[in-house]
């Protein structure tokens, strides 16, 4: 590099300094309900939807504020989940036909993990590691299922803000994931604004590799991955080293780790750095059906993640968005049983 070229990078460098990671979610930028002021009753006298739900909202949100989730019971009926498994099912059966992305991490697939469903053996689609990736792009009844009322109603709530779906994943079987925190993975213009939804398409058995989550670790200490608390390439540490640390200060303040045994239909909603994981399989015959779904908000969300630049096409159910895909056009709806739900 030529002397002048690098001293106008370092002054570059001066007058516009790189930003600096970031260490924890910024106080100002927090939902309104992670603030220490959040004053439940006063929101709910202006939530024009307060009346859309079954349960007593404040005690929900209180719940949700101490604890860092909720859970709805049969907030989804079956008639709708078995029509959407059925689709599910088609793509595992006859996945020839289908360019639908999958998630394989088996060690083979290292480097290689996002496949599409025609590319694979039909052991691999049909056995353990896999997941389905944005099948709602695919199917009116996966976009009215992640965009339910009773989900989109109490994550509006929570966000105090239009909700936005972002992705959603597909499981036959347990995920045997590590402990960790989805804000690390699933990262929108503002990483506080984010939420999940585990939806269980069947009723959960204890051996079948359950979902597990420490009640209360929301409000932990942030790991830093030595770039900040998003995992990426540039990261020095791993999603290992993540798992220890996060395990390390549930012990530490004494957070007891849950089991999630619902039944088909009932819905775990959960924050952004409520810490999780996926159990061991003790019975490899046992499915763990679920569809598992993370939302944003509107001011937080504002593109498809893989179109930033581009204005996106947006599917609207029960006052939530999600994007069509921007690029998989032939695919958006192609199972369309759900227009009668
Ligand atoms: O369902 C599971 O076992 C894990 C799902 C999960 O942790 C996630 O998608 O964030």
């Amino acid at each position: 590099m030529s002397l002048i070229a690098t001293l106008k990078t370092a002054l570059k460098r001066v007058l516009r300094p790189e930003p600096k990671p970031l260490t924890d979610f910024e106080y100002r930028t927090l939902p309104w309900i992670d603030k220490k002021e959040a004053d439940i009753d006063a929101f709910i006298r202006q939530y024009g939807r307060k009346n859309d739900f079954p349960y007593d909202l404040r005690e929900k949100l209180q719940f949700w504020k101490e604890n860092g989730y909720v859970i709805l019971e049969k907030a989804i009926p079956d008639s709708w989940l078995d029509m959407l498994w059925s689709e599910v099912e088609e793509v595992f059966t006859n996945n020839d036909k289908y360019a639908i992305k999958i998630q394989v991490d088996l060690p083979e697939y290292t480097g290689r993990s996002v496949q599409i469903a025609k590319d694979l053996p039909q052991n691999v689609i049909n056995g353990q590691y896999i997941k389905v990736i944005d099948f709602h792009n695919s199917s009116v009844a996966a976009k009215k299922i992640m965009l339910h009322k009773s989900i989109a109603s109490f994550l509006e709530a929570v966000f105090g803000d239009r909700v936005i779906a972002m992705q959603s994943l597909f499981f036959k079987y347990g995920s045997q994931q590590a402990t960790h925190q989805d804000f690390a993975y699933v990262v929108s213009e503002n990483p506080s604004h984010l939420a999940a939804a585990w939806i269980a398409m069947e009723d959960i058995h204890i051996d079948s590799g359950p979902l597990f989550y420490y009640p209360g670790s929301h409000t932990n200490q942030k790991f830093n991955f030595g770039n900040g608390i998003f995992f990426n390439g540039q990261s020095a540490r791993d999603p290992n080293d993540f798992a220890r640390f996060i395990e390390a200060n549930c012990t530490a303040l004494g957070q007891q780790r849950k089991t999630l045994l619902i039944k088909k239909g009932d819905v775990l909603l959960w924050h952004a750095a409520l810490a999780h994981g996926g159990d061991a399989i003790n019975n490899p015959a046992l499915t763990r059906k679920s569809f598992v779904c993370h939302y944003s908000s509107q001011n937080a969300y504002r593109h498809h993640r893989q179109k930033p630049d581009e204005e996106p096409v947006r599917h609207t159910y029960n006052g939530a968005d999600v994007f069509a895909h921007p690029f998989l056009k032939d695919h958006e709806d192609l199972f369309k049983g759900g227009e009668d739900l």
